[in-house]
């Protein structure tokens, strides 16, 4: 049964539910999205206003094909980006991860499709980063072998000075695989799960989504921490309706 509950200034029963699931589990696995990083100036992706996607569509941005045709404009994308993320802190929401993690040793696998290192920056270790890591770069083609660049990561992406090599994001694009080391952790942790928190995702994006139907489908309570419906709604045991950086501190306390 599913059931929706607002938080506010006292405890609701659905969270004193959660928190006697959070009490008697050794495996809690917590799946992560834009949203968690909401509340540190973050733009999300898909839910309106700055929302990243607000300007651009995903595969003219985060894609190889957008950025084969204009590197310029998705590298400046990421640089844009990169200078945000260096300007903003860990909100409350990723430190109460952490801060369980710390006191629950051994019991929490966090699993993110952000690409922003807010939780590693809030403490949490042992991050699966399903998409990749915005501040790390790599190169576009196999390249001749032994590329460098002298070149600073400016308005155009560095380019090898022997081939021609171009630097390009280390995030998992739209349309490429993700690293098949870390998506086996992630569906290991899915499969093997007590309790999975869902937070701050719209479910839009697979296999990343997937992951909370395969914990349902292996026995898992559901949590849904989104202020707003999400795609994953119907497999929540628990709704929680509010911000990351309100109930998880409230939940995880
Ligand atoms: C692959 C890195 C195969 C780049 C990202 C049709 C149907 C289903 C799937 C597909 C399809 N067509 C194509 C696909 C596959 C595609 C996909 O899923 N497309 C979607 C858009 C339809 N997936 C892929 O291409 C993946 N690869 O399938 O490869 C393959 C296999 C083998 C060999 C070759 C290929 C790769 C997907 C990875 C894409 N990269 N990011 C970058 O960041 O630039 S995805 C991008 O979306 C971000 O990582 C983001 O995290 C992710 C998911 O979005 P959310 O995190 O959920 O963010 P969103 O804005 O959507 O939602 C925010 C939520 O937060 C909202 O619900 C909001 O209410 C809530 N919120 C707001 N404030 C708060 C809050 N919650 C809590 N507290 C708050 N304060």
């Amino acid at each position: 049964m599913t059931e929706f509950l607002e938080t506010g200034d006292y405890v609701y029963p659905g969270l004193a539910q959660v928190q006697q699931w959070l009490a008697n589990t050794q495996r809690l696995a917590v799946l992560t999205g834009a949203g968690i990083s909401a509340e540190s100036g973050v733009p999300t992706f898909r839910d309106g206003g700055s929302a990243f996607w607000a300007q651009f569509k995903p595969e003219d941005m985060a894609s190889e094909k957008g950025f084969r045709r204009d590197p310029t404009l998705v590298w400046r994308w990421y640089q844009y980006r990169r200078e945000l993320i260096a300007a903003v802190q860990p909100n409350a929401g990723h430190r109460a991860l952490a801060s369980w993690a710390g006191r629950h040793p051994g019991c929490m696998t966090l699993i993110t499709q952000n690409v922003d290192g807010l939780h590693q920056r809030a403490g949490s270790s042992g991050v699966l980063n399903l998409h990749g890591e915005l501040m790390q770069d790599r190169w576009l083609e196999a390249g001749c072998g032994c590329c460098r660049t002298d070149e600073a990561a400016a308005a155009e992406p560095p380019r090898c000075a022997l081939c021609g090599n171009m630097r390009r994001p280390a995030v998992v694009w739209f349309g490429e695989a993700l690293s098949p080391a870390v998506w086996s952790a992630a569906e290991s942790a899915a499969n093997a799960c007590e309790l999975m928190m869902v937070v701050g995702t719209s479910g839009a994006v697979y296999p990343a989504a997937g992951l909370a139907i395969r914990a349902k489908r292996h026995g898992a309570k559901i949590v849904i921490v989104n202020p707003q419906p999400s795609e994953l709604d119907e497999v929540a045991d628990v709704l929680l309706r509010g911000p990351a950086a309100q109930v998880l501190p409230a939940l995880l306390a």
